[in-house]
């Protein structure tokens, strides 16, 4: 599946959607009324400065929905995305809106895209919430004004740099999505609290900066300790081993931190000059809880 120039063979299949109760439900635009002729000089008109929409298709080239960029100004453009009937949990949403992602930001050079969905349209309620899609509280008024139902409406955007597409887990190790509030044009605030989005009490924080690009710190595990761990800016590797096997993950996503809540040899390594690792710990400082010579740890992990 990919995305391409919308063509005049997918015109019949678009036709059909709109005519589809189901899923024009909870669409502001009035696709019903749409005739063929209008479907033909969307088309035509559908690679724009403002406005550019695409093709979502099949490997055989079908056509199975439409994602578009729409009121692309300041560095910042609405996604809209509706898939065909036959294409829904098939990944093709997923598909669509992965590339025009990647479209947006590194072809267009944006900075953020945002959009909009009914509160009552539970199903993409849910596909967005599952993807970690970050609710936006403070729409700027002339975004607002475009819709008639404002209260009705649930924001979401991405921004550059965030990441979608993350896996669950790091050697059994939980790969969590921290709490995230976005503003259009003024970044991002993650947040987390004790025994409510991590399940043990903070005792400290405490943060690695300075590091040159290039040098693995760690090279330990904990007995006891638990760790969140996250890197509010740059790009550091962190490396994983326990009774899971040995995994890597790279956290550059403020908003993406891993929980190590068990005995777990870790290393670090920084990819990119003056990355920031946060951690906040269950416990305070005690260097007995330290196993800092890998023998030790296999055998340690060989007796638990
Ligand atoms: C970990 C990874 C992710 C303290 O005095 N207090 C503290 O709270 C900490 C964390 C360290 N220290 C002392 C212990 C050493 O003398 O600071 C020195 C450097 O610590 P270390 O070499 O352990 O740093 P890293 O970057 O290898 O490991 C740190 C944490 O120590 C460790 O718990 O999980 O970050």
């Amino acid at each position: 599946m990919n995305i391409r120039k919308l063509e005049n063979k997918d015109l019949m299949y678009m036709h059909e959607w709109m005519q589809d109760d189901d899923i024009v439900k909870y669409m502001y635009t009035d696709f019903k009324s749409k005739t063929v002729d209008d479907l033909k000089l969307f088309i035509e008109n559908s690679i724009g400065i403002r406005n550019i929409h695409f093709a979502i298709v099949s490997d055989l080239d079908e056509y199975m929905g439409t994602v578009s960029l729409k009121n692309i100004e300041n560095n910042t453009a609405e996604l809209g995305i509706v898939v065909r009937k036959k294409a829904m949990r098939k990944g093709y949403a997923w598909c669509g809106i992965e590339r025009i992602i990647d479209y947006a930001f590194y072809n267009l050079n944006l900075e953020s895209i945002y959009w909009c969905v009914d509160k009552e349209n539970l199903r993409a309620v849910k596909f967005y919430n599952k993807h970690n899609f970050h609710r936006v509280v403070d729409i700027p008024k002339n975004i607002l004004d475009r819709y008639n139902n404002k209260e009705k409406l649930i924001w979401y955007s991405v921004l550059k740099g965030d990441n979608v597409n993350i896996r669950d887990s790091v050697a059994g190790c939980k790969v969590i999505h921290i709490n995230t509030i976005s503003t259009i044009e003024s970044g991002e605030l993650s947040f987390f609290e004790s025994n409510k989005d991590i399940d043990f009490d903070i005792k400290r924080i405490y943060y690695i900066s300075k590091v040159p690009e290039g040098v693995r710190r760690g090279f330990h595990a904990h007995k006891t300790l638990k760790q969140l761990l996250f890197c509010p800016y740059g790009k550091i590797q962190i490396l994983l081993e326990n009774e899971n096997g040995r995994e890597e993950i790279e956290l550059s996503d403020p908003s993406i931190g891993i929980i190590i809540d068990r005995p777990t040899w870790r290393e670090m390594l920084w990819l990119q000059k003056d990355s920031v690792l946060c951690v906040a710990a269950s416990d305070y400082f005690y260097e007995d809880d330290y196993i800092r010579n890998y023998k030790d740890f296999m055998d340690y992990k060989s007796k638990i």
